[in-house]
């Protein structure tokens, strides 16, 4: 279906998270779609971006950035791969650990795309909304789609940010710029769907920008189908689009390995539709598949439903 070649991208991060055991993720997926028999990943290339130097962690060093100077080094790394295989003229497959990985990723197309309109399709329970000025947790993993806005949202800060975390905040954030040209994504080319768990501060920058929201209440009302056209019909001056998809998106019934499970999900049915109507898109460009923790349940139920959301919607 789609003309360009896939490059897998495997981001192990996890530290963006409260809780370890994404870097798992995964492999635990790649084991299960060996399992069903299908040899997506032996057809593509596949490219490791494995997390390195963290014996010099100290979690308690920048509360409302945990762990950002690593976070940096990482995603410094996943920018740059993500960049390399797009001016490859490759389609990405970014299986990462924590949602914090959407930095480096989504960088790296701003990178490549310098100048055009990137889009933003985020498929999650949570709008990962948070700067570290608002932050309650200083998981990164909530501040993801922050970073790509720009908007510290400073209205609503509630930390006090030490001049370290604050430049480190800075590093970050210019991961997506190029050549003194400070890409970003616009507000009004990022769609949210499935998303019910969110605090005022995230939702006022929902507000203040007029960024596009589906809650489940419309996928209830209207469907998947009819609201992943609209999404597309809405976005239609994006010359590229990043997919991101965050399996706690899925009802807690399915994303039992995952470290924020919320009720009232997408099904597994509905998470594959949108899976495969984005990946055949030809302006998607990166598409990226989040937050499966093995370690916090005893069967891998989450690994085996995404492998078999892979084998179902990136097979031929
Ligand atoms: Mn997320």
């Amino acid at each position: 279906m789609q003309n360009k070649e896939t490059c897998v991208l495997i981001s192990d991060w996890e530290l963006g998270a409260g809780k370890q055991g994404t870097s798992k993720g995964p492999e635990a997926v790649i084991r299960f779609t060996h399992k069903r028999e299908s040899d997506f990943f032996e057809r593509h290339t596949v490219q490791y971006i494995r997390q390195t130097q963290l014996f010099d962690l100290d979690e308690h060093a920048m509360p409302f950035l945990k762990n950002g100077p690593q976070l940096y080094e990482h995603q410094k790394r996943l920018c740059q791969s993500t960049y390399d295989c797009i001016e490859a003229d490759r389609k990405v497959l970014l299986l990462s650990g924590d949602h914090s990985n959407a930095i480096g990723g989504l960088s790296g197309l701003c990178k490549a795309k310098k100048g055009k309109n990137v889009g933003v399709i985020w498929i999650d329970a949570h709008m990962d909304l948070h700067s570290p000025y608002t932050t309650p947790s200083g998981n990164v993993h909530g501040m993801s789609m922050n970073a790509i806005v720009g908007d510290d949202n400073i209205e609503f800060a509630s930390n006090a940010i030490d001049e370290e975390s604050a430049n480190t905040w800075q590093l970050i954030k210019q991961l997506k710029h190029q050549d003194g040209e400070k890409n970003r994504v616009k507000p009004e080319h990022i769609v949210y769907i499935g998303v019910r768990d969110f605090e005022r501060q995230e939702e006022a920058l929902i507000q203040k920008h007029g960024i596009r929201c589906y809650y489940p209440e419309d996928l209830a009302e209207r469907g998947m189908a009819n609201i992943l056209e609209e999404t597309l019909a809405y976005l239609h001056d994006c010359d590229y689009l990043y997919v991101s998809y965050d399996v706690d998106s899925m009802d807690p019934g399915i994303s039992i390995g995952t470290g924020t499970p919320v009720e009232n999900g997408l099904s597994l049915e509905q998470g594959q539709l949108a899976l495969k109507t984005l990946w055949n898109c030809p302006k998607t460009q990166v598409l990226e598949i989040t937050e499966v923790n093995p370690t916090l349940e005893m069967d891998n139920e989450m690994a085996k439903a995404v492998a078999w959301l892979i084998d179902r919607s990136f097979a031929g």
